[in-house]
């Protein structure tokens, strides 16, 4: 029997990346949605993720936290999905580099600038993704050049750096900018993509109505 994989999450939350890569991944899995106030910093759930934050993956006794964790390592674990560029093929230097670079610089210059943080400019040297501007910039050059991020399909990376783009432009926290709607256009359109949403608002609206 191959192991169970358990998706810790909440409809109102990252987990919607991780859902999404499952969905792709197209394994069958159970999800455990886990609420802000109180199971997500219960002791049963700290013993899987110590920071007490959604998603986290179970897949038999091995355990992932951190989104961009947990696309690469599904990728790798069912490669008959075809999601990621296989190990030691030189695709995968453009795979890593954009998936580590949402997950770094970008998820930072975003929510820099979402409490209103602007990087002083003595200090953009020691700042990983220098300025908001200069990540930005560098984002859109990454997703206009081709279709895709790792040669001519779709990768878990452009899962990852997707939901960063796709979420960000939803929440008003990434600028609208042509290429990153277009770009966003072209993964929302995966029929993954679309049961994956229907699942969490599904759930997002059932735990809506429970609570009055
Ligand atoms: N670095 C983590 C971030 C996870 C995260 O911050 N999740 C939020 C929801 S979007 C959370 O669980 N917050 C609950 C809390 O901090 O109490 C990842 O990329 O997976």
């Amino acid at each position: 029997m191959p192991d169970e994989l358990i998706l810790y999450t909440n409809p109102q939350s990252r987990g919607r990346v991780a859902r999404w890569m499952l969905e792709e991944v197209g394994q069958p899995y159970r999800t455990e949605v886990l609420d802000y106030a109180s199971t997500m910093k219960a002791p049963a759930y700290l013993a899987i993720n110590p920071m007490g934050k959604v998603p986290a993956l179970r897949h038999g006794a091995a355990v992932v936290t951190e989104n961009a964790a947990i696309c690469a390592y599904l990728a790798d674990a069912f490669p008959q999905a075809d999601l990621a560029p296989p190990p030691g093929d030189r695709l995968r230097a453009p795979y890593y580099r954009w998936m580590f670079f949402a997950a770094g610089p970008v998820e930072y210059a975003v929510s820099n600038k979402a409490l209103g943080f602007v990087v002083p400019p003595e200090r953009e040297r020691m700042m990983g993704y220098g300025t908001l501007a200069r990540a930005m910039d560098t984002l859109e050059a990454a997703v206009s050049r081709a279709p895709y991020l790792a040669g001519d399909r779709f990768t878990a990376a452009d899962l990852y750096v997707g939901s960063h783009i796709g979420f960000g432009m939803m929440f008003g926290t990434v600028e609208k900018r042509p290429a990153f709607e277009q770009y966003w256009q072209r993964l929302s359109s995966r029929p993954a993509y679309a049961r994956a949403k229907e699942l969490d608002d599904a759930k997002a609206a059932e735990l809506k109505k429970a609570a009055g």
